[in-house]
């Protein structure tokens, strides 16, 4: 049956013939995502079977070789997790199961297959399709390494139907884009609104099913936004319904993430020359706050020799923007958005900072306490003496206008639907791209290339103190 959904005066379009789904309870949608061990790689899935039904493993190995069998947990929520309204009520849809497994071991760069499978008690296999994906670079290790960011994408309909208030045009395009070059990237962040389901929880799964191709083939690492967490009066930062009483639970259970405890949704991940710090903006960050002191550690952990690009990553702006509801607030930024964060970033000079939440692009100069520090626009080299900030929320829902108000420090604004890829050739050159989500192809772009000895280089107020002895 086909509905032109406007939620509240349905209209039908057409009657298909009776559809009869082989098996319902079928396993569905890998999607990878880093452990915590660089050696390791998770894959969590979607079927209708229990644990007390049947067991659920990956089948797996080097591409071409043996493959070996590793157990998957189970995990499912109930109505009562739900926070409020509609996801307690009307737009809850019991959400089956999700199973994780951990492929360990695993050779630095390698190739591998895998496949999902159930052992029924009856002794029958279900099998899911046939997938691959390349094992995760040694942290340090000196190979090419591509990463993409995006935020805010949303899903939609091929066919029109269940337009739901058109709320991600854009976001076919994105998946489409990265779909055709997967062979060019190696692993996806995308940080927050990820469905915009808020509330109803059938939206998941068409999430789940449009990112599929992309995946079960590279790491799906994502970020807690509004649209997945907030809920008035459940211990976030806000207190708005934006994910329709959902309460973070459906993303923290059918999304893996390396972090200690997944509804509390910061953590760092280590990719090759990368070290990534991503934080929770759904959940107090000021100084004082368990996050703040979580993400001090994290950007203290990378070794700049090893892992030269440090990456700061979260769903709202905290850091700038020229967005006109910030603009309007004065100060161009998520409120207290960089009061207490600046001191991090600069104290353990964050190359690239990275927002969604703000649907356009926009490219902020090397900036130290509201200053620009660098005139350059476009090669970046020598002493790190600022963070560049970055807001890609344009994946796919509607575009947010940037104000009229011009400010010093923004570089390139683009109010269209976009992702961004960064590139590490070595230790020393870093390639950044923005491009557009309707033709793939790159419309703002920079490089930094430098030494170890530029990180370590004393710049402003950021250096331990030094003695004349000698
Ligand atoms: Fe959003
Ligand atoms: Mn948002």
């Amino acid at each position: 049956m086909l509905i032109n959904v406007r939620v509240m005066q349905p209209k039908l379009v057409a009657i298909s013939n009776a559809n009869v789904f082989a098996n319902p309870k079928a396993p569905l949608y890998p999607r990878l995502a880093l452990s915590k061990n660089w050696d390791e790689m998770t894959v969590t899935w979607t079927s209708g079977y229990d644990i007390s039904e049947a067991v659920p493993f990956v089948e797996w190995g080097l591409k071409g070789e043996a493959q070996v069998r590793s157990p998957a947990g189970t995990l499912t929520f109930p109505r009562g997790s739900m926070c409020a309204e509609p996801a307690r009520t009307v737009g809850w849809r019991d959400p089956g199961f999700f199973h994780t497994s951990f492929l360990k071991n695993l050779w630095p760069n390698s190739k591998y297959t895998y496949k999902l499978g159930h052992r029924l008690y009856n002794g029958s296999y279900i099998w899911s399709k046939s997938y691959a994906f390349t094992a995760p670079p040694y942290p340090g290790q000196n190979s090419l390494q591509r990463i993409i960011v995006f935020g805010d994408m949303g899903k939609a309909e091929r066919d029109g139907s269940n337009e739901y208030a058109d709320y991600q045009p854009g976001s076919l395009n994105t998946t489409d884009s990265l779909i055709k070059d997967l062979d060019n990237f190696d692993i996806v962040f995308h940080i927050g609104d990820m469905p915009y389901a808020n509330g109803y929880l059938s939206q998941w799964d068409q999430f789940t099913s449009q990112v599929e191709p992309i995946a079960s083939a590279v790491p799906y690492m994502v970020a807690s936004g509004n649209h997945e967490r907030d809920t008035p009066n459940t211990g976030g930062f806000y207190d708005t319904n934006d994910s329709g009483g959902e309460c973070g639970v459906p993303a923290e259970t059918m999304f893996f993430v390396p972090a200690d405890n997944r509804a509390k949704f910061w953590y760092q991940a280590d990719y090759g020359m990368f070290h990534f710090c991503i934080a929770d903006t759904e959940h107090d960050w000021r100084e004082g706050s368990e996050q703040y002191k979580f993400i001090e550690k994290c950007l203290a952990a990378a070794d700049r020799n090893k892992q030269p690009w440090l990456i700061f990553a979260g769903h709202r702006v905290l850091g700038y923007s020229s967005n006109s509801w910030y603009g309007q607030e004065g100060s161009f930024e998520e409120p207290m958005g960089r009061d207490d964060m600046q001191k991090l970033w600069q104290r353990y000079k964050v190359d690239i900072a990275f927002y969604g939440h703000v649907h356009n692009y926009e490219r902020i100069c090397p900036i130290y306490q509201n200053q620009c520090v660098n005139s350059e626009l476009s090669h970046y080299s020598g002493t790190v003496n600022g963070t560049i900030h970055v807001v890609v929320g344009g994946g796919g829902s509607h575009l947010s206008d940037f104000s009229t108000l011009k400010t010093v420090w923004s570089v390139y604004q683009d109010l269209d639907f976009g992702y961004t890829k960064l590139t590490a050739f070595n230790h020393s050159y870093l390639l950044f791209e923005y491009m557009k989500s309707s033709d793939g192809k790159v419309y703002d772009s920079f490089t930094i290339s430098r030494d170890y000895r530029d990180v370590l280089a004393c710049v402003h107020d950021g250096c331990e103190p030094t003695t004349l002895a000698t």
